[in-house]
């Protein structure tokens, strides 16, 4: 039977295991990736292994999402982000540089390569067809160590573009048109390929919009092939030395094979609070909008800055509307203002923020309260922009500018004729803002520099065979992160301070959580379906971990998020029964016996000794999770092992 693009990576990095959908595997990897939000936490976890130097092809340390510094907390962590790199051998990307996913896509990238970074839009690497995931920190820490990624083997699903884009209708439109096919669960347990003679039109930057906003399918990742227009992009990028080519076999097998018509594909918009709450733009039109932003991760490259920029040109915005720009990477801004592109945005009278994640995870630029936001980012989850009541709606650049033109919500189509955009032939090549490390013989001089925001890390318990402990708090389906470890200006710096950060957590559903929790000892949080989705912040369990929270029951997980609690000591268990969930409820007593017994067969029975009722839990881990879990966490177990 032939492969697929994601299998034939997998074949090639495959550690141990069988390649069969829903089994563990572990896989070689060649890169990481680590952003500043998480990797002052993961390099902490990769110090305490006791490994000198990275075992990896390239490990790079960004600095993109904490990069308001308004105290020295940020700056304390940048630098010891920058020191810790040097001493082992990780290449650190200056804060200015830009978007880590932007950076790595321009400048590290590289087909039939495997990448994991502690960032859930590591994804975006597979528009260049690596085969990249987003990971906790102490994954990501590991796979720096030289460890494999355990992962547990993907379906495959594949979605076949036919047709063109039509004028005002981009890629991030078919990012979300698969949302509103599949919504945000329907990824989970998949990587999608993408391909079919319609992703000939998409450059690299185009399919890693898309490939970005695979994760909020819930995908394991997203690929795309390998072809001319990648070799195109590595060209230009002065790389083409590190082209291969790459497809899946013409008899590949798949589980699900979606199509879309490019033709039929109209200009759509994500509703508040979900990124699948898609309708179309033009049902939206009029809505009266106070703010848009156009950057993040997934809209971000050269090519949509272009775009903007042309249809900024020789115009004034709305005086209603608060416009932001975020150019993804140095690169990108250095060539816009080259090209004079740069002059046409500011003379619009967009404020230009600079080449970081800033609003996409409320890093400043908050809206107005009860505002409407228009942004060109992959998440509107409730309270992420940083005011609680704003309504957060996310479009393609295309729409972005024509709300930021009209002062409403409007089709861009509408705007009359699309300029034509003239792509350079090559980028604008400037690796200063990439420090290299130190080499070998000098790195036992480097002396890593630690600030006082770095508190000691939260020690982990290992699980017993028997649980008794109270529900803390029942929560409902599509929990994400954000919901559990909220982020913006105010906390992020934190970060490295679990105590302090644990203050805030479950701040979105419930303020009175944390005292609760403290007050409990030990507890047990439920939860519904795909529980724990969005970002990849190992902090949405170990601040949970840090209260005294020892299980998480759900009717099912997010794949990173699963891994993540297993790696801080919580039992991860899901009901047999989805229906059991209603048996339960907040401050009942829940007995757990017999676990060790029953992380063997697959299966654990809950007592609710508050109203006598019993349920079936369910779990698959594999020996090395069981022993994860025995041994209180991923770090307790590996600086035993
Ligand atoms: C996000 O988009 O939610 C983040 C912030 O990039 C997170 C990482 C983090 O919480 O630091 C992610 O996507 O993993
Ligand atoms: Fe940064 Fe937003 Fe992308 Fe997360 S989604 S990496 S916060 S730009």
């Amino acid at each position: 039977m032939g492969l697929t693009i994601a299998q034939k990576i997998i074949k090639a990095h495959l550690v141990s295991g069988e390649m069969i959908p829903g089994e563990q595997i572990a896989v070689k990897i060649d890169q990481t990736l680590t952003q500043d939000a998480t990797g002052t936490m993961a390099y902490l976890e990769f110090e305490t292994m006791g490994v000198p130097r990275v075992r990896t092809e390239k490990s790079v340390a960004y600095i993109d999402h904490n990069t308001l510094q308004s105290g020295f907390e940020n700056a304390d962590d940048h630098r010891y982000i920058q020191s810790v790199a040097s001493k082992h051998g990780i290449y650190f990307s200056r804060p200015g540089n830009g978007i880590c996913h932007q950076v790595h896509l321009e400048r590290f990238g590289i087909p039939g390569k495997t990448l994991i970074g502690s960032d859930s839009h590591t994804p975006t690497g597979g528009g260049i067809g690596m085969l990249a995931m987003g990971a906790g920190g102490m994954d990501v820490a590991a796979a720096m160590g030289g460890g494999a990624y355990y992962i547990t083997m993907p379906k495959m699903y594949k979605v076949n573009l036919t047709g063109k884009l039509k004028p005002f209708v981009s890629a991030k439109d078919i990012s979300l048109e698969i949302l509103r096919l599949l919504s945000v669960k329907g990824g989970v347990g998949a990587i999608i390929e993408w391909g079919g003679e319609g992703i000939k039109n998409l450059s690299v930057p185009e399919r890693a919009t898309i490939t970005n906003m695979g994760t909020e399918l819930g995908a394991t990742t997203s690929i795309f092939p390998s072809d001319e227009v990648t070799r195109e992009f590595l060209r230009a990028e002065g790389r083409e030395g590190d082209f291969t080519p790459l497809s899946s076999d013409p008899d590949a097998q798949y589980d699900k094979i979606i199509d879309i018509n490019l033709d039929e594909l109209k200009p759509l918009i994500a509703c508040p609070h979900s990124p699948d709450n898609v309708v179309t733009v033009e049902s939206l039109a009029g809505t009266k909008v106070d703010q848009v932003c156009i950057g993040s991760c997934t809209n971000s490259s050269l090519f949509d800055m272009l775009k903007v920029a042309a249809l900024l040109k020789g115009k004034t915005i709305s005086e209603s509307v608060s416009l932001s720009i975020s150019p993804g990477s140095k690169q990108v801004l250095a060539m816009l203002s080259d090209c004079g592109a740069l002059g046409d945005i500011i003379a619009s009278g967009a404020r230009l923020l600079e080449c970081a994640c800033g609003p996409c995870i409320g890093m400043g630029f908050s809206p107005n309260s009860a505002g409407v936001s228009l942004r060109t980012f992959n998440r509107n989850f409730e309270g992420r922009s940083g005011t609680a009541d704003a309504g957060v709606y996310l479009v393609s650049p295309e729409t972005a500018v024509a709300a930021a033109l009209t002062g409403e919500i409007t089709d861009p189509r509408t705007l009359g004729s699309m300029p034509a955009i003239k792509m350079p032939e090559s980028f604008k090549i400037n690796d200063t803002a990439v420090i290299p490390p130190a080499s070998e013989e000098s790195a036992g001089s480097v002396a890593v520099l630690r600030g006082p925001n770095i508190k000691p890390f939260p020690e982990s318990k290992p699980q017993n065979d028997t649980l008794t402990a109270a529900v803390s708090l029942k929560v409902g389906d599509n929990i994400t992160t954000d919901h559990i470890m909220p982020a913006g200006a105010k906390i992020l710096p934190y970060r490295s301070n679990i105590p302090y950060l644990s203050n805030f957590c479950f701040g979105v559903c419930d303020k009175s959580f944390p005292e609760r929790a403290k007050a409990l000892g030990e507890s047990i949080v439920i939860g519904g379906s795909n529980y724990g989705q969005g970002s990849s912040r190992e902090h949405a369990a170990l601040v949970p971990m840090y209260l005294g929270v020892r299980a998480v029951i759900a009717k099912s997980f997010a794949r990173i998020h699963a891994a993540n609690l297993i790696n801080s000591g919580i039992l991860p268990l899901t009901f047999k029964n989805a229906g059991d969930y209603d048996k339960v409820s907040e401050g009942d007593a829940l007995s757990l016996t017999g676990i060790f017994a029953g992380m063997d067969k697959g299966e654990i029975t809950l007592k609710d000794e508050t109203n006598g009722e019993e349920a079936t839990l369910v779990c698959s881990f594999t020996e090395r999770q069981k022993n994860i879990l025995k041994a209180g966490g991923l770090l307790a177990f590996a600086t035993k092992n």
